[in-house]
């Protein structure tokens, strides 16, 4: 994806669904007008999922997915229903693409209930009616042949109404007003993507830009000369999670001080979660187990906090022998149960749904979610100050019992 395009986590993620042949992947081809997937009459084409990022009429900024058939040969069972939860979790929307010559099917039936289950909205496709089906198509079905294109401008305008309301929210300009300054520390190092931003900061800097603040921007070793330059007055200082303990020594009391990743759990909705969650650090015991969850595969920067620097900082602040397992893109486990504590990734590539959707099965399972930012900020002394923009979290904070966060937590 180019940078000038709609993040994919700003985007609609529409799933089709549905056994083998009864075509998936010729019907996303007409809904995209594009040779995108791969028809064949040969079972089992599709053997991953494929997506796409696109501009859709009337659906707008779009990532279609074309899965494989739900009952593939070779994937079966209980792999076959982690598989679909792992693309279902991702969906905003699914689509469930049935043979209207075949009629549903057990498979079919099967893969209703996961969709059901996880209470996104979704559709049934009763596809190829060119060829004149004697059954009854399933109540509310889209009627279409992926064929010859009939239904399919009608199914794209069903599915645009099926599209969540996306609440107006902000990353950071609610914070401020207009004209305020705001410093945002970037810190470059070995580990971060050569010559541009995170998408986080890019994110952020834009959102203060749309609303009249001014960003500043600077790394980290150039704060402390920043602020001392006279009229430098910045209402709010965000930071990169790792250069906390040495930003929170620079920036004076009386200025707010948060990071990218406490604002962007904000932004997906789960900051209350993942401040309730943190305090699960101070029960971890010897031989315990923590997941450190990623949403992507390909940042270097995130992969390193997650394998290398969060699991020694996590040791060092417990002081116990802990047993750090991770995870990335999109595989998830279904059971948390094992984990005394699951820490995420900012989520910046992924949806506020496939987030929360981790988040709920967590919660579900009472298995403590918190996320990098968070316990970076708490393991050095800095979660306190950072939440005090949002009082409602600073008193739930205060309420906890984080009995180990007196002790001194080493960066
Ligand atoms: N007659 C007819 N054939 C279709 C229609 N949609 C798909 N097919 C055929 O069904 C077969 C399987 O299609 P495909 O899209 O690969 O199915 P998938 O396995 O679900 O992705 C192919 O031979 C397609 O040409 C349709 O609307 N009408
Ligand atoms: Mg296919």
């Amino acid at each position: 994806m180019g940078l000038n395009e709609t993040p994919s986590g700003e985007r609609t993620h529409i799933g089709f669904f549905g056994s083998r042949n009864a075509g998936k992947s010729s019907l996303v081809n007409a809904v995209t007008g594009q040779e995108l997937a791969v028809v064949s009459d040969v079972l089992g084409t599709t053997t991953d999922p494929v997506k796409k990022a696109m501009e859709l009429l009337p659906l707008g900024p779009v990532v279609i997915i074309d899965t494989p058939g739900f009952d593939d040969e070779g994937a079966l069972g209980l792999k076959r229903v982690q598989k679909t939860n792992e693309i279902l979790r991702t969906c905003d929307i699914a689509v469930l693409v049935a043979d209207s010559i075949r009629g549903m099917s057990e498979a079919d039936n099967e893969l209703l209930e996961l969709i059901r289950n996880r209470n996104i909205p979704y559709l049934i496709v009763w596809n190829k009616t060119d060829l004149g089906s004697e059954l009854t198509a399933p109540e509310g079905a889209a009627l279409v042949s992926s064929l010859t294109g009939e239904g399919i401008h009608e199914l794209k305008e069903r599915l645009s109404k099926l599209i969540p309301d996306k609440k107006e929210k902000q990353l950071a300009s609610d914070l401020v007003k207009p004209g305020d300054l705001c410093v945002l520390v970037c810190p470059i190092d070995e580990s971060a993507p050569k010559g541009r931003l995170i998408l986080p900061q890019q994110q952020t800097i834009r959102d203060l830009m749309d609303h009249g603040a001014i960003p500043i921007v600077v790394r980290d070793t150039e704060l402390e000369q920043l602020l001392s330059k006279e009229g430098i007055k910045p209402s709010i200082v965000i930071t990169d999670s790792q250069a906390f303990k040495a930003v929170n020594a620079i920036v004076a009391d009386e200025i707010a001080l948060t990071s990218f990743s406490i604002l962007m759990a904000r932004y997906k909705g789960y900051l209350e979660t993942a401040v309730r969650g943190i305090s699960a650090v101070k029960d971890l015991k010897d031989g315990d187990r923590v997941l450190l969850a990623e949403g992507c595969t390909h940042h270097r920067q995130c992969n390193d906090i997650g394998t290398v620097k969060i699991p020694r900082w996590l040791k060092a602040y417990t002081g116990k022998d802990l047993i750090i397992e991770t995870c990335s893109g999109n595989e998830f486990p279904d059971d948390l149960t094992a984990y005394k504590l699951v820490i995420h990734c900012g989520g910046c590539m992924l949806t506020e749904t496939a987030v929360t959707a981790r988040m709920e099965e967590a919660v579900s399972q009472n298995v403590p979610f918190t996320n990098y930012g968070i316990a970076i900020a708490f393991i050095t002394g800095a979660l306190e100050r950072s939440l005090r923009l949002f009082p409602d979290l600073h008193k739930l904070l205060e309420s906890m019992d984080t009995t180990q966060s007196t002790l001194e937590g080493r960066g």
